[in-house]
């Protein structure tokens, strides 16, 4: 067997590995598109000024030294598009083509289905940038500077990704859908982004750990399951972006790390659980933003009950979370599975065919990759000598999407009433005071290696570079 690796051309405006010089009119549209592109990253980019950043840019997609770093300035990063190995042997894993070739087009009848799944996938990346916009301007320290802008273009070349394949296999429609993702804006009043949590606002550092922890975490999950696809090219993009994606967890996962760090040290300093006083974010708001990211982030599945799910995974467009690792039929016509319910006033269950269940069934994935998180930052608070502990709440609380939508749960999943709900959703969730807070923090910090006293330092620097390294340059 072979596996071509088509190599990656730099020389064109659009660096690719795509072959985007040999197909004319689809390079023309995307020359054509790129220019709306830097417009909307200007206006809804980043909006510090800088000279450049110490950036890693996509140079190969093999498993080994696909990323080149050094420092560039942010506009001219090389924005591309980047498919996978192609494995000319690929066959469908699941649903009813099950063992049949992956398809190189489109098929007709799932025209509309996977045109809708990479519109909303193409919708959230823009999105978290235009959520991000303004943190530059309050960063920790240059190297979380960094890592945002990183973030930031990479979530834009993920746009880059999913507009490729609107351009490339969807003809006018495609096109239309793929201007319409520069025209939503995230929170906007008349043409909001998609799905609910990118319509939020990112305004501090802790909570854009919160997002990167949580809800590009179900980035990584939604990709998973789209680089199943029958759909070749999706199934090759989803797969580097994967590789992309890591990074931004890392950001999240140890910028929590850093804070909860921080929160511990000035409690044993101050020998008190209160440090807001002493410039610190006490334990209880840190949870507070987790139950907020967390829970926004798990509406993001859908419903537990899904027949857009079943036809999905019928069709052979979107599989399971590591698909081929399930030991069953991956048809699942026959089998039953239960999804969360609310009942009669009650936290229930139902039982329902497995393949309405599949949203339930991600869901399900991704509330144990959470969990991993909390048992880190338990650990550096045990160590610290703390005795509190960080949680994951309720699947059935606060949420706006599912079968919790019209249920009143607290965080450790008792069913209230509304009245009492409202009593007490501030000891549960962010309130303006809560945020005025954090945000009284946020000041940048713009010398090398220094660190904002809300925060512990990073413990290495990025691509073994010290931490004091000079990672953005300024005008
Ligand atoms: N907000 O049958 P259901 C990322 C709608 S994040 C608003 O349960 P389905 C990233 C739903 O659209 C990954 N509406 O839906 C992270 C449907 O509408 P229609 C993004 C919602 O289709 C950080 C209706 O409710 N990728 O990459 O099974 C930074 C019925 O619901 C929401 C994807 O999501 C919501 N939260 O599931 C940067 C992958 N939830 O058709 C990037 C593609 C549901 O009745 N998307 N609705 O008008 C999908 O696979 C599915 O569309 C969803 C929804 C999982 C989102
Ligand atoms: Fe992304
Ligand atoms: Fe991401």
């Amino acid at each position: 067997m072979t596996s071509a690796r088509p190599k990656i051309d730099f020389d064109s405006k659009i660096p690719n590995n795509v072959d985007l010089a040999g197909d004319r009119k689809l390079q023309r549209a995307l020359e054509r598109w790129q220019p709306n592109f830097l417009d909307w990253w200007g206006d809804m980019g980043p909006a510090v000024d800088t000279k450049d950043v110490y950036l890693r840019t996509a140079v190969d997609v093999g498993r080994d030294g696909w990323a080149h770093f050094d420092h560039v300035p942010m506009n001219e990063y090389r924005w591309g598009v980047f498919l996978s190995e192609h494995d000319p042997d690929r066959k469908i894993a699941f649903g009813e083509h099950k063992g049949e070739p992956v398809w190189q087009e489109v098929p007709g009848e799932y025209r509309a289905d996977l045109q809708r799944l990479i519109v909303i996938q193409g919708d959230t990346e823009p999105a978290s940038v235009e959520q991000q916009r303004f943190l530059g301007a309050t960063a920790p320290s240059l190297y979380d500077m960094r890592n945002l802008f990183q973030v930031n273009v990479e979530e834009g070349r993920h746009l880059w990704a999913m507009v490729y394949l609107l351009h490339a296999y969807f003809g006018r429609a495609g096109r239309e859908e793929a201007d319409q993702l520069l025209a939503r804006n995230s929170g906007s009043d008349d043409s909001p982004r998609i799905l609910g949590a990118f319509n939020e606002e990112t305004p501090d550092w802790l909570s854009f750990y919160m997002f990167t922890y949580f809800t590009d975490r179900d980035g990584k999950y939604q990709l998973g399951t789209l680089k199943e696809s029958g759909f070749d090219p999706l199934s090759r993009t989803c797969e580097f972006m994967l590789k992309e994606e890591a990074h931004h967890m890392f950001v999240g996962t140890t910028g929590i790390d850093r804070v909860v760090r921080r929160t511990a040290e000035l409690m044993q300093t101050h020998d008190t659980e209160a440090v807001a006083g002493a410039g610190g974010i006490p334990l209880t708001m840190i949870q507070k933003y987790i139950n907020f990211h967390y829970t926004v982030s798990l509406d993001l599945f859908g419903n537990e009950s899904s027949t857009n799910a079943a036809n999905y995974f019928t069709a052979g467009i979107k599989g399971r979370w590591q698909e081929e690792r399930r030991d069953d039929d991956h048809l699942l016509a026959d089998d039953a599975s239960h999804v969360d319910a609310f009942r009669d006033g009650q936290i229930s269950r139902n039982e329902v065919p497995a393949l309405l269940a599949l949203n339930q069934d991600l869901r399900h994935e991704y509330i144990n990759d959470c969990k991993t998180g909390l048992k880190r930052w338990n650990r550096i608070l045990a160590k610290a000598g703390i005795d509190a502990e960080l949680y994951l709440p309720h699947v059935g609380f606060n949420r706006q999407v599912g079968a919790f939508a019209s249920a009143n749960i607290t965080p450790d999943g008792k069913v209230v009433s509304e009245s009492e709900w409202n009593a007490q959703k501030d000891r549960w969730l962010p309130t303006e005071l809560d945020k005025t807070h954090v945000r009284s923090l946020m000041h940048p910090v713009l010398e090398p290696g220094k660190i904002a006293g809300w925060i512990a330092p990073p413990s290495t620097g990025i691509n073994d570079k010290p931490v004091d390294f000079e990672y953005v340059h300024f005008q």
